[in-house]
């Protein structure tokens, strides 16, 4: 354990430390922050596989006060350091993206062209390489007992992680906050477009039971549909339907129930920044109006823990950095209250000294 009585939370943070100013090592910590540095199939503007490093920077200015977990992060949280060959791969295959994009947006047919379908070959073993390295690296930390928090990049990521917390897990549910139901089938013939995370994770993952999403207001018919035939596997709240049902007094409260209610018993969380009002996330790849209020958010993940529900485990994607670094601040400060909610929701077990010693008491 590290020991924290040298540890002063009041000053200002050392970027020698870890994430948040933090004084641990992976070794010593209960949580640890894999970010993941890829951006190979964002549609529109693009910057989130630096999302790692912009929110390493803007966690110096979060208080690490924090009396709502009580002071969860004392358990330890750590974060890797951006892996530079994922970084690397991701640019390469981004500019091939970005051709090939520009190329089918003029409505051309890529079989007519041979460098197009070997771009396309290559973005997409690309792309199944980085979630078979998403799936090695986090089935190993969960093996060693961490909760682990997976960092985007784009919305693709989560694939590896999502089949790992099936093999530990079982049977789950996904509590995704979203503007898009990202449910498109190879959208842009990209087998993992960041459009196409869950219908990846549907098709891929049969221990997904629930997928609840929240906040979408921007999807196409085949994705209405999807869900609409998805026999309660997938359960949408739109957007303009919940905010009709607040505007005419219904309190966020009792609609949060009604979204808990339809939750199975662990539940993971995938946290596309864009579900959340766009003045809080200005540069993400594609923004649209409407959305949450991080308050909103934090508070439905506290009342689904409250309900008995586990909170396992969660992505946070799509943060992007324009001129000012405000949406980097706004990701670093959902990245410390999501890691202190997760570790304050998963208590280590009692060793059997504390345990006799609960019983005596
Ligand atoms: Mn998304």
């Amino acid at each position: 354990m590290t020991d924290l009585s040298h540890f002063d939370s009041n000053i200002a943070s050392n970027p020698k430390n870890t994430i948040f100013g933090l004084p641990f090592t992976e070794a010593d910590a209960r949580l640890v922050i894999l970010p993941v540095p890829w951006e190979v199939t964002v549609s529109a503007g693009s910057g989130t596989s630096r999302a790692g490093e912009h929110i390493f920077n803007a966690s110096m200015q979060v208080d690490v006060f924090d009396e709502e977990s009580g002071n969860a992060w004392k358990q330890g949280i750590y974060m890797r350091h951006p892996d530079r060959k994922v970084l690397m791969k991701s640019d390469y295959l981004r500019k091939e993206a970005e051709l090939y994009i520009n190329y089918i947006s003029k409505g051309e047919e890529i079989e007519k062209n041979s460098f197009m379908c070997k771009s396309l070959k290559e973005i997409n073993e690309g792309s199944a390489n980085l979630n078979k390295w998403v799936y090695e690296q986090t089935s190993s930390l969960l093996r060693e007992g961490k909760l682990v928090a997976l960092l985007g990049g784009d919305h693709s990521v989560p694939l590896g992680y999502l089949k790992a917390i099936a093999e530990k897990y079982g049977e789950f549910g996904i509590l995704q906050i979203d503007a898009h139901c990202d449910l498109r089938k190879a959208y842009e013939n990209f087998d993992h477009s960041h459009g196409s995370i869950m219908f990846n994770a549907l098709r891929d993952v049969p221990e997904i039971t629930r997928l609840v999403q929240l906040g979408i207001r921007d999807y196409s018919e085949e994705e209405f549909n999807y869900i609409r035939n998805s026999n309660q596997r997938v359960v949408a709240y739109f957007d303009k339907d919940i905010k009709e049902k607040l505007f005419e007094g219904q309190p966020w409260r009792s609609i949060v129930d009604e979204i808990v209610s339809h939750l199975p018993d662990c539940v993971y969380v995938s946290f596309d920044v864009d579900g959340l009002d766009p003045k809080l996330c200005p540069n993400t790849g594609t923004p649209v109006n409407g959305g949450f209020e991080v308050e909103q958010v934090v508070y439905l993940i506290k009342k689904m823990i409250e309900s008995g529900r586990k909170f396992i485990g969660f992505d946070l994607d799509e943060i992007a950095i324009g001129e000012s670094n405000f949406d980097a601040n706004v990701g670093a400060r959902i990245l410390w209250k999501l890691c202190n909610i997760l570790v304050a929701a998963n208590p280590l077990p009692l060793t059997r000294k504390e345990e006799e010693c609960t019983t005596t008491l």
